[in-house]
């Protein structure tokens, strides 16, 4: 393991513009935000985008319009959410992938989501890593919870491989009603890891208050790093996060302390299995 690949999560669907001045919402934002985290060290971006009035939106025009924008703009690799927001139908997440994204999120289960429920029927599952198989999209799987890398495993054995061969994953951790973000959750899941392919890369985030634990937590057991203010909006206590690119600066610095410093866009493309796809 030589580098850390670092994704930047900006925006997500639960966090509201009036509350959270300094998410990006607007196109402009997010492609500004994108340049500037691709400038400190982030390789992937996971995109969530906004209507017009600040809303979580699957609109297909919008998501094809921010697809082309990311790809003009910088050299990052987009990951489309297919998990969107928990109220989103699922016609509308399969739909994401006519965007046309390089990535797409797959979660691997359902899960509690606070006081919500993020339904990922087994059905939907399978749907969404065919089509990406048939599209050449690469998925990240989203792991809420161990028993969802048990299911990524009979996926993988019933279903094959992703496009472009190489699984990677990312733990989810500290949603309210998921696995927490605690250095035990994430040597489980790395010890299940031993179930998937070999070769598997897992990157971690944790929400809220568990992000640094989880940062450190999965650079020391040899994982990347997923940040950005869909998953925290605090930088330390008492004190909001001002911008993407401070949380992305940390985890750089984080990652170069540990000698394993940020991949570069090419260099994730190749870790990922994207090179082959292009
Ligand atoms: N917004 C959450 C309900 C994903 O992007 O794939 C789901 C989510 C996962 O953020
Ligand atoms: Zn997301």
């Amino acid at each position: 393991m030589t580098g850390t690949l670092i994704t930047v999560a900006p925006t997500g669907a639960e966090s509201a513009k009036a509350e959270v001045p300094a998410l990006p919402v607007t196109l402009d934002e997010l492609v500004l935000t994108a340049k500037e985290c691709e400038a400190l060290g982030a390789a992937v971006i996971h995109v969530h985008v906004r209507d017009d009035r600040a809303e979580p939106t699957l609109d297909p025009g919008r998501l094809r319009e921010t697809v082309a924008a990311l790809r003009e703009g910088t050299d990052l690799i987009v990951q489309l959410s297919t998990g969107g927001a928990v109220t989103d139908p699922e016609s509308d997440r399969l739909a994401v992938l006519d965007a046309g994204p390089e990535m797409a999120s797959c979660t691997m289960g359902t899960v509690n989501f606070g006081d919500d429920v993020f339904l990922n029927r087994w059905k939907f599952v399978v749907d969404l890593h065919t089509r990406m198989q048939d599209r050449g999209v690469v998925p990240e799987y989203e792991i809420f919870d161990l028993g969802h890398l048990a299911a990524l495993r009979r996926l993988l054995d019933r279903y094959g491989l992703p496009a472009g061969g190489h699984v990677h994953v990312d733990f989810v951790m500290g949603v309210p009603g998921g696995m927490p973000g605690s250095t035990e959750a994430l040597v489980a899941c790395c010890q299940a890891l031993r179930d998937l392919p070999a070769g598997t890369t897992f990157s971690a985030t944790g929400i809220g208050r568990s992000t640094i634990p989880v940062m450190l937590a999965s650079v020391s057991a040899g994982g990347h790093l997923r940040v950005g203010m869909e998953d925290t909006i605090t930088y330390a206590k008492g004190r909001p996060v001002e911008s993407n690119m401070q949380l992305v600066a940390r985890a750089v610095g984080l990652a170069q302390l540990a000698q394993r410093p940020p991949l570069r866009p090419a260099q994730a493309r190749e870790l990922l299995g994207l090179a082959a796809q292009r």
